[in-house]
């Protein structure tokens, strides 16, 4: 079995691409399980056949310990990490079942990097994990969105330490949009403002990502990029030997 994270920032399309690119699979043939480990969430448009919710809520935390949503949130984490065992239990009965897991992560990507707690669940999969790392078309107007979502993505994955496919979501929102940064795009940042220290540090790390890491534009509402998105998924899995 495979098992995809689903990561990004609030409101990036995970739950959604969750839900559609799982519906793609399934309908390519694959068995596909659902997992949804957002406790803060109310509405889930796919049905999870592991719900955190049925162990910790958001809502319910705030209004048994009186507390605000931040608060509440944190300690969701803190809780989920606590269930552990059963997630461990749930991935090695689907192991025999399903192709695919996906797993819905929650709301605000803080809560997944931030907080060891749930890198700890991650780690529980390890090894066969992969994840999808969410860049919303909406959030991307300048060169500099552009770079810093690039260098947050490779932050990710050090700090997941899984291999990931970065993704353009709601690709149907914008037709033309640039996914490429040039040396003179970037230097043209230095002008704007960025120390020029910085810019030539940055540009070093940024220029090794742009040969290596190809975005992928994706939208659930269209299917657009799902083929593509499967490819890359499929080479992960050759590229890094044996992980079903
Ligand atoms: N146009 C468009 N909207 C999308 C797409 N994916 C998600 N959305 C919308 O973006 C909002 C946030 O999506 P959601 O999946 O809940 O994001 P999450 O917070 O990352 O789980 C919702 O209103 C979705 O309907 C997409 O591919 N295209
Ligand atoms: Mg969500």
């Amino acid at each position: 079995m495979r098992t995809i994270f689903v990561l990004g920032p609030a409101g990036s399309g995970k739950t959604t691409l969750t839900h559609k690119f799982g519906k793609y699979l399934e309908e390519a043939g694959f068995k596909v399980t659902y997992i949804n480990l957002d406790a803060a969430v109310e509405h889930l448009s796919y049905e999870p056949d592991f719900d955190i919710r049925n162990y910790v809520t958001v809502t319910k935390l705030m209004s048994e310990h009186e507390i605000g949503p931040n608060t509440a949130l944190i300690k969701s984490v803190e809780i989920m990490a606590k269930y552990k065992e059963e997630l461990v239990k749930f991935f090695s009965n689907a192991e025999l079942i399903y192709d695919y897991a996906i797993v819905d992560t929650p709301g605000q990507l803080e809560l997944v990097l931030f907080h060891e707690s749930a890198v700890e669940i991650i780690k529980t999969v390890k090894g066969r994990a992969c994840g999808i790392f969410l860049i919303p078309t909406d959030l991307l107007k300048t060169i500099r969105d552009l770079a810093f979502l690039k260098l947050l993505a490779l932050a990710v994955r050090y700090r997941l330490d899984i291999p990931l496919v970065t993704v353009l979501s709601k690709a149907d929102l914008a037709r033309e949009m640039k996914l490429e940064i040039t040396e003179e795009d970037f230097y043209s940042l230095a002008l704007d403002g960025v120390e020029m220290d910085l810019t030539t540090e940055l540009w070093s790390v940024l220029r090794k990502l742009e040969k290596r890491q190809r975005i992928i534009k994706v939208s659930s509402v269209t299917g657009e990029g799902f083929d593509d998105l499967h490819t890359i998924l499929y080479e992960i899995y050759c590229t890094c030997g044996d992980l079903t």
